[in-house]
């Protein structure tokens, strides 16, 4: 087992890696900007390393300052979180020539799935259902018409380079379709430098239902369920719940032992998550992140396990703690993520926060890196923390949900809290009855 860990990100998942690290006996690294000194990550791991000024571009995306800090501190292994280096191909590359240990899967497998038509051709040969649409990269608008004629409108252009819902283009009709081919492919050669587009059948009303997967790089695949996160605003999930409502138990069966053979033919190593459309009872592939997700948590309540712990053993080449059959879906969990930004535009609006006061209790998690006195500072995401409940059913989770939000004190900043409190008013939130655009739609009739 590694003796040192480097943990290349900042905020609550810091904080959740060192955490990890700490009940293992391993001993912690934090790499901070110029801007970060005073946070909480630093203070929390074991020593603490400054790779750079504030931009990320400058320090928590500087492989080289980072690879450094691991040299400087003898740090064997670098846990990258999400976001910032955690997909980054060439970073998993160099920190193995440099004889550092990768917490996350090959460089291989993070190159196939950032390539979102090599990530779809791939799923497709390893027997997961894919939405039906183009065979790979459609060249011209001749070839678009053709594709999307044959198929059937709507359509929707996606760039390979894109994900996450980047450089994304619907069109309904043949006229529309060649305004959006065109502004597609110009957009996406500006957003990512590659204008290579594929074309999907559009899904009008589906669910954002993803699969968590792990495997042991040796050939072992498992799944951990479902995540319904239907509820979005701008490509940005807002709260996410385990089991999906709409999900039933021979379906979670069927599409996640698909998953987790996948994985095991694969060879991947670490956690995965398996993104999809679903729509009257059929899943779409959509994506793969080759990453831990930020709503890794309501996981590892419903199922008991610790992800990251896992994440570190199988990089560490040990055996992963649990197969398929010790896995058994208990109660039901919950997500919200709590920004600091401003109602009704979601401006963001970081500033010093005066006092933080965390909900407890039975089944309450709060994932946070901010403490009373901190200043957040301007330069990274607004995600400040997450609230996380578990129940023994959704009733119960939705109802631990609303004690807990009550409890939760965040003052002298703005935060996306209070929009929680009216959401969960809702019947159709209390039901699960909803969709990719609810959460957009209700925006607009609340909001104006
Ligand atoms: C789609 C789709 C409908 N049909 N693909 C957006 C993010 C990216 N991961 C995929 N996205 C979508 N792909 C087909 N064939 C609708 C979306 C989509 C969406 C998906 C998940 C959650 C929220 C969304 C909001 C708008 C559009």
């Amino acid at each position: 087992m590694f003796e040192k860990i480097l943990i290349a990100n900042r905020g609550e998942i810091a904080l959740r890696v060192i955490r990890a690290c700490r009940e293992m006996g391993i001993k912690s690294v934090a790499v901070h900007s110029t801007a970060d000194a005073d946070a909480m990550h630093v203070r929390m791991a074991d020593e603490s390393v400054c790779i750079g000024p504030a931009p990320s571009s400058d320090s928590y995306l500087n492989k080289a300052a980072i690879i450094s800090a691991c040299e400087i501190t003898g740090a064997q292994a670098v846990h990258p979180g999400y976001g910032f280096l955690s997909e980054n191909a060439a970073f998993a590359q160099a920190l193995e020539d440099h004889g550092i240990t990768f917490i996350g899967p090959k460089a291989e497998h993070i190159r196939i799935m950032g390539d979102k038509i090599t990530a779809k051709e791939t799923a497709k040969d390893l027997g997961i259902p894919v939405v039906p649409g183009s065979d790979g990269g459609v060249p011209d608008f001749e070839t678009a018409k053709r594709v999307a004629e044959d198929m059937g409108f709507p359509v929707i252009i996606k760039a390979t380079a894109g994900g996450g819902g980047r450089g994304m283009k619907v069109a309904r009709n043949a006229e529309e379709l060649e305004i959006a081919f065109r502004t597609a492919r110009s957009e996406a050669k500006a957003a990512f430098g590659n204008d290579e587009v594929y074309i999907e059948k559009y899904l009008q009303k589906p669910r954002h239902i993803e699969i968590q997967v792990f495997g042991d790089g040796k050939g072992k695949g498992v799944h951990l369920g479902e995540r319904d996160c239907s509820l979005q605003r701008r490509h940005q999930k807002v709260f996410e719940e385990a089991p999906g409502p709409a999900i039933t138990q021979k379906m979670r069966d069927e599409i996640g032992m698909v998953c987790a053979n996948a994985i095991a033919k694969l060879g991947y190593i670490g956690a995965g998550t398996i993104e999809f459309l679903y729509e009257d009872g059929k899943f779409y592939f959509i994506e793969m992140n080759t990453r831990l997700q930020v709503e890794h948590p309501v996981t590892e309540f419903i199922f008991g396990v610790d992800l990251v712990r896992e994440q570190i053993r199988v990089a560490a080449g040990l055996p992963m703690s649990f197969g398929q059959g010790d896995l058994e879906i208990n109660g039901h969990a919950i997500e919200v993520r709590i920004n600091a930004e401003r109602l009704p535009n979601f401006a963001p609006c970081p500033g010093k926060v005066r006092t933080f006061h965390a909900p407890g209790g039975l089944g309450v998690r709060m994932d946070s890196a901010i403490y009373g006195g901190y200043s957040i500072p301007p330069y990274y995401d607004s995600l400040i923390g997450k609230l996380i409940v578990h129940g023994r059913d959704r009733p119960e989770a939705l109802a631990r949900l609303k004690r807990a939000l009550s409890e939760l004190i965040i003052d002298g900043i703005d935060t996306s809290v209070p929009l929680f409190h009216m959401l969960l008013a809702e019947p159709d939130i209390q039901n699960g009855d909803y969709n990719i655009h609810w959460l957009e739609k209700w925006l607009a009739e609340q909001l104006g």
